[in-house]
């Protein structure tokens, strides 16, 4: 009998921060997961004023329950692949490591990445290295975290003012999500965020990231649909200034079948904004669709030939994603993966750890602490 699978998964431990949240604030940790569906607070900002919400308010704020990243990440195919396949085949031999690897390819880890695993494991198998399933475990989680730790490179604001990040991707990636949830965070680290409204395509874009900014007491430039997305984050950049934000994050279209014309407009953006700053953008985070497995690869690809892609954040890991496209996406490319997206509220964007993402992937007690640092 396998002794991991006997034992029950901890998902969080007294003293974690999703108990000392739901402690500190009870009536926020029974609020709905679906934060995006709430209402924008009354006392929102026109769009182009900058108001810092008193302290007090962003604190209270601040405190929805968070929930770990296994609870996050249990239902993707790659945490329940890995957790049936040990419990259907819970003997140490050469078939456990077929099934093994046709697993992670599954889970969109990849041939090759998949194929190099398992292989690697295979040799120390048969060298007598592991006493039993849990040793395999063991080793695997050792192995993935390995292929993760390069791509572990928190993204730092505070190197420029206004820092610039230029947020790129494709529709339904969850760009303009995920800018909200960074306005969000940048803003409870107390710094002045701005937003521009730099996809134009569609009137709805615009709005949906007002209501961000409204939502999050952050101003928000726009100059509504069709404008020329260059002209307005140019805007931005200079009321970013005359306003001493220290955080300005630019929306953009994401129309991947007309690629020389999305070339061409993000060429545009990144001449302008150098204009007012040599180094501007300062990051490039591209957002990636975790659900769209190895489409993300080419996604990648054409971006990066596109404009310099410094970053990416990889999102709706919760749910049924696979998971295993970050580690295609870590060893296909190595771009820093700044962020992952766990849900759609505002508090739902973690800083990519390699140990607290493995760990939510892998079957329980086998896994360390589980719930990271973020
Ligand atoms: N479950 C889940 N949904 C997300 C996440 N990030 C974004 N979404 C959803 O994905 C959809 C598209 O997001 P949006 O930000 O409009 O994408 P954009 O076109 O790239 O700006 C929306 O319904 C979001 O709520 C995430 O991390 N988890
Ligand atoms: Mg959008």
């Amino acid at each position: 009998m396998l002794k991991f699978w006997k034992k029950k998964p901890a998902e969080t431990k007294p003293g974690q921060a999703d108990d000392a949240v739901a402690a500190i604030a009870p009536g926020h940790a029974a609020s709905t997961p679906n934060e995006a569906a709430a209402p924008a607070p009354a006392e929102s900002a026109p769009a182009g004023e900058a108001v810092l919400a008193p302290p007090e308010k962003i604190a209270a704020e601040a405190t929805p329950a968070r929930r770990s990243w296994r609870e996050r990440l249990a239902g993707s195919a790659f945490s329940r692949g890995l957790g049936s396949l040990f419990v259907r085949h819970p003997r140490l031999d050469d078939e456990l490591l077929d099934e093994l690897e046709t697993t992670l390819i599954s889970a969109d880890v990849g041939v090759e990445a998949s194929t190099g695993l398992v292989e690697g494991l295979r040799k120390r198998m048969h060298k007598r290295e592991f006493a039993d399933a849990d040793a395999l475990l063991a080793a695997l989680r050792a192995d993935l975290i390995a292929m993760l730790r390069p791509v572990e490179a928190p993204l730092e604001v505070a190197g420029h003012k206004p820092f610039v990040v230029l947020v790129v991707g494709i529709n339904g990636a969850g760009k303009t999500t995920t800018i909200g949830k960074l306005a969000r965070r940048w803003r409870d680290q107390k710094n002045a965020v701005m937003l521009a409204a730099g996809d134009t395509f569609r009137a709805a874009a615009v709005e949906q990231l007002k209501t961000w900014g409204e939502r999050n007491q952050v101003p928000v430039i726009s100059q509504g649909q069709d404008a020329d997305a260059a002209s307005v984050i140019f805007d931005a950049l200079q009321a970013a200034r005359s306003r001493g934000i220290d955080v300005l994050i630019a929306d953009t279209a994401g129309r991947l079948h007309t690629q020389g014309g999305l070339m061409d407009e993000l060429g545009k953006i990144a001449r302008v904004l150098k204009k007012l700053d040599a180094d501007a953008p300062h990051e490039v985070l591209m957002v990636i669709d975790g659900t769209t497995g190895q489409n993300a690869i080419s996604q990648v690809r054409q971006f990066r030939q596109i404009v310099g892609v410094t970053g990416l954040v990889v999102t709706k890991l919760d749910g049924t994603a696979k998971g295993g496209v970050v580690f295609a996406l870590a060893r296909e490319f190595g771009l820093p993966i700044r962020y992952v997206g766990l849900g759609e509220s505002a508090t739902d964007l973690r800083v990519f750890e390699a140990e607290a993402f493995v760990d939510g992937l892998l079957p329980g007690s086998l896994a360390g602490e589980g719930a990271g640092r973020d």
